[in-house]
Parts: structure tokens; sequence; C-alpha cells
């Protein structure tokens, strides 16, 4: 540990202690992960607030989904997945409200009228935040998954991490992380990774649900996404997309398409990937991976979204068409100013690409 490590940890600490007085005073407490949720936001959420059930009496933790939908499929497995309550349907006025795996308060979507109303704001995260809000921000951008500050939260308190907790963050530190192998996957995340195990966490059990419970219905869209995969720019930067039609055919369900980026970063020799699923509603949303030294959250932001310097995402008001003609000469950039040793990264939205059919 360098000192720059030192200095982190010992902030990190003194933000846990503010948090942990917050959660003294507090009786009503909620907590919430960001729209659309992956397996970092419910297993996060999940197991702080087993954490704080057990480690405090008398606290009534509710845990609470952004939007409408239930929890997605694969992450039906975490334990307490059950008991999550639609911040639609939640009517109380919590003390505390502590915000997990997310710092834009937009992107609490429905739970952002509970946050409103209040009386304390705490925000654990690992995006990478400009203006964070909050009466405590602890936000950690060098942190693989917020799984892995939660995990050291129950560490910084002795609570003690149950089967079910371990298995939570191991959940969250292996998808944040695409199960070890993006560059986020550092040796905190091995090192938290190893204690959740000795805790009890069961990585094959993880797995199995995961990565290895598709439906036939996703896999046979997951071969249409494939069949697509394009490479632009001397095969740097390989895109896909699955449109309304595609889900209709196969039976694939939205939210069934997490994994369909990794598919399109496989492609040897690309340096960025790019997958657009088009919404129910006609939006698109985009996901953005960059393999290696590429920053590509630039690129989310100047479409409204945002994220992490290799992964990243945002959701567009136009057609796939129209998203890819916006998108790809923006990743074209990203490329060519770093072949050109610049930092500054062009960032007009009118730069448009006259694409051929098909696309
Ligand atoms: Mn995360």
């Amino acid at each position: 540990m360098d000192s720059g490590d030192e200095q982190l940890f010992a902030e990190q600490r003194e933000k846990f202690g503010r948090i942990a007085r917050l959660i003294d005073e507090a009786t009503e407490i909620v907590i919430c992960a960001h729209t659309d949720p992956d397996g970092d936001a419910l297993g996060s959420g999940l197991a702080l607030e087993q954490i704080i059930s057990q480690h405090w009496e008398g606290k009534h933790v509710t845990s609470l989904l952004a939007d409408d939908a239930p929890v997605p499929r694969l992450y039906r497995f975490l334990p307490g997945a059950d008991c999550f309550v639609r911040a639609s349907d939640y009517a109380g006025t919590p003390d505390l409200f502590i915000v997990v795996d997310l710092s834009v308060a937009p992107r609490l979507n429905r739970a952002q009228a509970v946050l409103e109303r209040s009386a304390h704001v705490a925000i654990m995260d690992h995006h990478p935040c400009t203006a964070p809000f909050g009466d405590v921000a602890l936000i950690r951008p060098d942190a693989a998954a917020a799984g892995v500050i939660i995990a050291e939260f129950g560490l910084f308190l002795g609570a003690h991490i149950t089967p079910e907790i371990a298995n939570c963050l191991f959940c969250a530190i292996v998808t944040d992380t695409g199960r070890f192998q993006y560059q986020n996957a550092d040796s905190e995340a091995f090192e938290c990774a190893s204690m959740l195990v000795d805790a009890g966490a069961s990585p094959s059990m993880i797995s199995l649900n995961v990565y290895q419970s598709f439906r036939l219905a996703y896999l046979h869209l997951e071969s249409v996404v494939m069949g697509r995969i394009v490479t632009f720019d001397h095969g740097r930067i390989a895109y896909s997309y699955a449109t309304r039609n595609d889900l209709e055919r196969t039976g694939a369900r939205p939210d069934e398409c997490d994994g369909l980026i990794d598919v399109v970063r496989s492609v040897e020799g690309s340096e960025v990937a790019l997958f657009l699923k088009e919404l129910p509603d006609g939006r698109v949303r985009g996901n953005l991976r960059s393999k290696g030294k590429h920053d590509i959250s630039g690129v989310a932001r100047l479409l409204g979204g945002g994220g992490h310097k290799a992964a990243a995402g945002f959701t567009s008001e136009d057609g796939i068409d129209a998203t890819l003609a916006t998108v790809l000469p923006q990743l074209q950039a990203v490329l060519h100013a770093a072949d050109e040793g610049r930092d500054v990264v062009p960032t007009n939205p009118q730069m448009k690409l006259e694409l051929g059919k098909g696309v």
C-alpha cells in the first residue's frame, strides 16, 4: 500500500464513520440503487440491508427498486431478493436514504421522490461524479464495484459477514468485473472476493445462476446479435444491436440483454465495443466498453449518459440507425485522438456519419 492508498483508506474510514453515525440516528432507513439494476446494484444493496439489520437493533430497513419492473430473473436467487419494495409503492418518510452504486439522482427513477422526502442522504458509489449530493458522499471510482465498498464497510463495522451477505457481495463484484476479467479487476477486488469466499460465498453457485442459466430465447437473441456484429475503423470498433422485433421474435426480454455487450467486445483486435438495444418505448439503450487504454465515458456523457472509463452507457431518444450515426464517429474520434497523442476528445454531437443501408 503506498501513501496515496493510505490517504484514500483514511478518507474512506472517516466517511464510513459518518455514515455509521447517520445510521445510529435513524430508525426508518431505505436503500436504493440505480434504475435498470445489475448484479452490483442488487447485490450491494441487499448486502447493506442485511449488514445494517444485523449490526444495529431496532432499525427498519427497506430495499427499494428504482423501477416498477421486478428484479431481473438472473438475480432472483440473491438472498433477500424477494423482499424488494418498488419505490412507487413505498409511502414512508425515511430518516436516512442510502444511495448505492450511483451518484446521479435522476438515475434513481421512481425512488427520486422518496429521496426528496428523506431527512438525510448517504451515497456509497464507485462511478466518477463531479457533483455529489447528500450529507455524506463516499465515491471511490477506483473501487471495482460498489460491492467492494460495502464489503469494506462491513469489515469497518466489525459486522458478522454471513454466507448470505457474502453471496450478495460476491455476485456484485464478479458481475461488475466481468468475472474478474475487466481492467477494474484489481488486487482489492480479489482480496474482497477471497474474504467473501472465506465467509461462505459460493462462486460456483453464483456462476451457475448468473452465467449458466440462460433461457433458450435469450441464447437465440444472442445468436442474432452475434451474427450482426460489424467492425469498423480497421476492426478497432465493434458494434451490434437488438431491435424490438428481435426481442419479440426470439421471446427474449429486455432485462436479459446485459451480457450482449460482452459478446460484441470479444471480437479479436477490437478496442472499443458498442451494443444498442431498442427499448419497448422505442428509445435506444447503448452500452460502451473499452478493452484497453481508451476512455469511452466522455462519449456516453455526450449522449446524456455516464459511467466509467472502460464501461459506460446512455439512453437515446433516436432510433438505432440515428444513434449509430452519432456514436460511431465519436468512438472513432476517441481512437484517433489517442493515436495522435491528444488528451482532448472531440465531442461535437453534430458530427454525423453517413451509414450505408442495412446498418
Ligand atoms: Mn457498480
